[in-house]
């Protein structure tokens, strides 16, 4: 490898003729292009599902004590499901544990901005929903939050997608989405955290 010192007052110019001064072999550069490019690729499918799908890390940390989550008010099995706050927001409340998701069944309706609040009872679980941007890790220790919209009504398989045990594989519920018009809202919520 060989470098000619530039005589460009740009640095950034002067950057590009000292790359360009060096020698890289052809078959190095071919390389060096397609690895740019799968980066490139990789980093545009990053930003576009981040700014058109929703695709994003959680946004903020919330811890919670897994080993007592029943006799915590949001998660105690009474609270738990679809329930509307005080600003007519839907959130929904479901806890993870080997080998099902709590509660067993929720109506949600479609085409609704919806908030789901996960935890774990036990180890680290996932879940990911099919046809959304719903696919988020449930530590244990840790609220997960998500929000997303089902584009329209049917049922829609949720499924864990972290190991979490021999009886990882039959860990897996459904969700009924209903037509907006159809689905009947719960009473307001009574949870403190949603009367703000
Ligand atoms: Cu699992």
């Amino acid at each position: 490898m060989q470098t000619e010192p530039s005589k460009s007052t740009n640095p950034i110019r002067a950057l590009c003729d000292q790359f360009n001064a060096i020698h890289i072999d052809h078959l190095e550069r071919r390389w060096i292009s397609i690895s740019l490019l799968v980066i490139g690729l990789f980093v545009g499918i990053i930003t576009i599902d981040a700014f058109f799908h929703g695709v994003n890390p959680p946004s903020k940390v919330e811890t919670i004590d897994s080993a007592s989550l029943h006799l915590s008010e949001e998660f105690a099995e009474d609270n738990l499901g679809v329930s509307v706050n005080q600003n007519g927001e839907i959130i929904i409340r479901m806890v993870a544990g080997r080998y099902s998701f709590f509660p067993k069944h929720i109506d949600v309706p479609a085409e609704t901005q919806l908030t789901f609040r996960w935890v774990s009872m036990d180890v680290l679980h996932g879940v990911h929903i099919p046809m959304t941007n719903m696919s988020t890790m449930i530590v244990p220790g840790y609220v997960a939050e998500v929000s997303t919209q089902f584009p329209s009504p049917g049922e829609y398989p949720l499924l864990c997608n972290e190991y979490c045990g021999l009886g990882h594989n039959h860990m897996w519920s459904n969700i009924s989405v209903i037509a907006k018009e159809d689905w009947k809202a719960p009473v307001k919520s009574s949870i403190k955290g949603d009367q703000q």
